[in-house]
């Protein structure tokens, strides 16, 4: 009986036929996404790093991580001209000995910036100097190991129009009636401290065709025919169950962004739900719902070679923004549970993954 079954085993997997009808099953999101040359990641906040189930599922299921807030100004520059790398280098130091790649969130943001900044009554032409001094020595410090940057993130609000900040228009950098000029500047000096980087434009609620996407859009396509250093838009997916209709112009989005050249990654996909007071969610249906939004997200992605990336903010329910951002109203938003246990929303990525058929390269 033994010698029956080791001989069928040993006719099914020599035969090369069988072998391609039977294809082996990736079993994590990691596996499932080399195959298809797409990266997966995930946010993460190194002060965890020594959890072994939060660096363990990290490194089997993703290829990629994000520091959630370690490369933010607040950290990177906490005074003056001076830098802090330390958490930041905690992260890629721990992605590099796992062989995931790093990307760098972000350069440039109206928000979490340190007080010094926000209350430095700086002249346009002190904060065109700190703007820079920032983004060259950030985007410098992390040359060659951190492979594609959030340049600008979150510069325009809900109707397209650009948002006041003291980058922009408060008092701005000395460009402030020149529209999109200054996050033109913040990807030009980008790319001259960090040529190889691939540079991106970051935004949320901008995932299907809107006001916003639009404003993005013009913006982008402006840049790439004036030959500014930019290489893709990261489209956020911060995601309500609700949101399903948004995303039936994901696609044409995605599609219009790579017609410019454009690589297109989700940059911080979560789905929050209603959940109780021990963090459940209310309605035990929800799960397949989030996992049903999950699969779509990523089927639209993998279906088009210019998605080169799907990356959630976290991973794991036992860390996520979204709880206390809402004061408890929602969570559970994330692939896996708060004890490192793959969700519903896991499978539905993973077979999407499993079941695309595309191979491309999503870095330079
Ligand atoms: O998840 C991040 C949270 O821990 C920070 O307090 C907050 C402010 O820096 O930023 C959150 O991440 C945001 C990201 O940087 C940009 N897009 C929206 C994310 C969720 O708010």
């Amino acid at each position: 009986m033994r010698k029956n079954l080791a001989l069928l085993l040993l006719i099914v997997f020599s035969s090369p036929a069988l072998r391609e009808a039977a294809p082996r099953r990736q079993r994590t999101l990691r596996e499932a996404a080399d195959r298809i040359g797409i990266l997966v990641g995930a946010a993460v906040d190194p002060r965890h790093f020594s959890e072994p189930d939060y660096a363990g599922t990290l490194a089997r299921e993703f290829n990629m991580v994000e520091p959630e807030n370690a490369m933010k100004w607040a950290l990177t520059e906490p005074a003056p001209g001076q830098f802090d790398f330390d958490p930041g280098d905690a992260v890629v130091s721990f992605a590099e000995a796992r062989q995931m790649k790093v990307r760098g969130h972000n350069l440039l943001w109206y928000e979490h910036n340190p007080k010094w900044l926000e209350s430095g009554q700086f002249t346009p032409a002190e904060l065109h100097g700190v703007m820079q001094r920032h983004i060259t020595t950030v985007a410098g410090h992390y040359a060659g190991h951190v492979f594609a940057w959030d340049v600008v993130n979150e510069a325009f609000d809900s109707s397209g129009v650009l948002r006041h900040s003291i980058w922009f228009d408060q008092p701005g950098i000395g460009l402030a009636d020149k529209g999109t000029a200054y996050i033109e500047q913040a990807f030009r000096w980008a790319h001259e401290a960090d040529p190889k980087a691939l540079l991106f434009y970051n935004d949320y609620a901008a995932e299907g065709i809107n006001a916003k996407s639009d404003a993005i859009y013009a913006m982008v396509k402006d840049f790439k025919q004036r030959g500014v250093p930019i290489d893709g838009v990261g489209l956020q997916m911060h995601l309500s169950l609700g949101d399903v209709d948004k995303l039936s112009s994901l696609d044409a989005n995605i599609s219009r962004l790579a017609a410019l050249g454009l690589q297109v990654q989700i940059t911080e996909l979560d789905v929050g739900l209603p959940i109780t007071s021990d963090g459940q969610p209310r309605d035990p249906a929800d799960t397949q719902r989030q996992a049903d939004l999950y699969a779509l997200v990523a089927r639209t992605c993998v279906t088009s070679p210019a998605c080169t990336a799907f990356q959630t903010w976290g991973f794991a329910d036992k860390y996520s923004w979204i709880p206390g951002f809402t004061h408890g109203a929602r969570g559970a938003g994330l692939p896996f549970d708060t004890q490192y246990q793959p969700k519903p929303a896991f499978e539905g990525v993973l077979n999407a993954f499993r079941s695309a058929n595309r191979r491309s390269n999503p870095t330079r």
